[in-house]
């Protein structure tokens, strides 16, 4: 899968991608990271790209121009890359639209500053508006790091571990069970016997219940999602 990035600021993208699971995943040629600068997009001997608002108002707008330029010159032909704006005014980010995503063969992502882009550039050169979350940033880079970051881990053979068998927060909907490691008793607190008892089953029963009791806790709205079987109740409070 390959990664186009469109920023102002392509510094800021400098070595954010040189660590962990992204890194292999360049390393073994999984994906492929590209950083654009958008004044590379600019002929003015100012580099100029943005503008005042129409209508006026505070602060500046992306320009469509060398927006337009740096589209076309990356993406290529209509269809071969989607391109993705990352501002407040997009669909929300989650691990489905992640999921979505790694099913792709290239993404171009463009990182919003100032105010905005200009309208006619989202009208015809976006395939998608993404927001990470109902927050104003200073600007999209960090939210195309987390994009990068949660589509890569999607990509077969990126984790380096057998896949199918990890098991992530809201890969079924649910947020994850409680971990634990050695020592099984620290300062006193010890770890669920279930957990020591080698009994995969009732690991398994007591890992979703502690899962469904967590999400129904912290995040009742992904709750409805999820398809409950009767023995999903019971057990939950042993070892609590
Ligand atoms: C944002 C978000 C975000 C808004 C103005 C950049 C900033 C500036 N992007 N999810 N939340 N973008 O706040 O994606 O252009």
């Amino acid at each position: 899968m390959r990664f186009d990035i469109i920023t102002i600021f392509p510094e800021m993208l400098g070595g954010v991608f040189d660590f962990g699971i992204v890194r292999r995943a360049v390393e073994s040629g999984l994906i492929e990271i590209s950083v654009h600068d958008l004044r590379d997009y600019t002929f003015d001997r100012h580099r100029q790209v943005d503008d005042r608002p129409f209508g006026g108002g505070a602060g500046m707008i992306l320009k469509p121009e060398p927006l337009v330029r740096a589209i076309e010159a990356i993406a290529g032909g209509p269809g071969e890359a989607s391109t993705v704006l990352l501002s407040p005014q997009g669909r929300l980010f989650g691990q489905r639209m992640a999921e979505e995503f790694s099913r792709k063969a290239r993404l171009v992502l463009i990182c919003g500053r100032y105010e905005g882009v200009d309208e006619r550039v989202i009208e015809h050169w976006i395939d998608d508006e993404v927001s990470i979350g109902d927050y104003v940033l200073s600007g999209g880079e960090i939210p195309a790091m987390v994009v990068v970051d949660a589509v890569t881990r999607l990509i077969p053979g990126a984790l380096g571990c057998d896949e199918s068998a990890l098991r992530e927060s809201f890969s079924d909907g649910l947020l994850d069970y409680p971990h634990y490691t050695r020592p099984a008793e620290y300062r006193g607190m010890k770890v669920p016997d279930v957990l020591l008892s080698g009994n995969h089953a009732e690991i398994d029963a007591w890992r979703r219940g502690r899962s469904i009791q967590k999400t129904e806790r912290c995040r009742p709205d992904l709750i409805e999602g999820v398809n409950r079987s009767e023995d999903d109740g019971e057990n939950q409070n042993s070892d609590l």
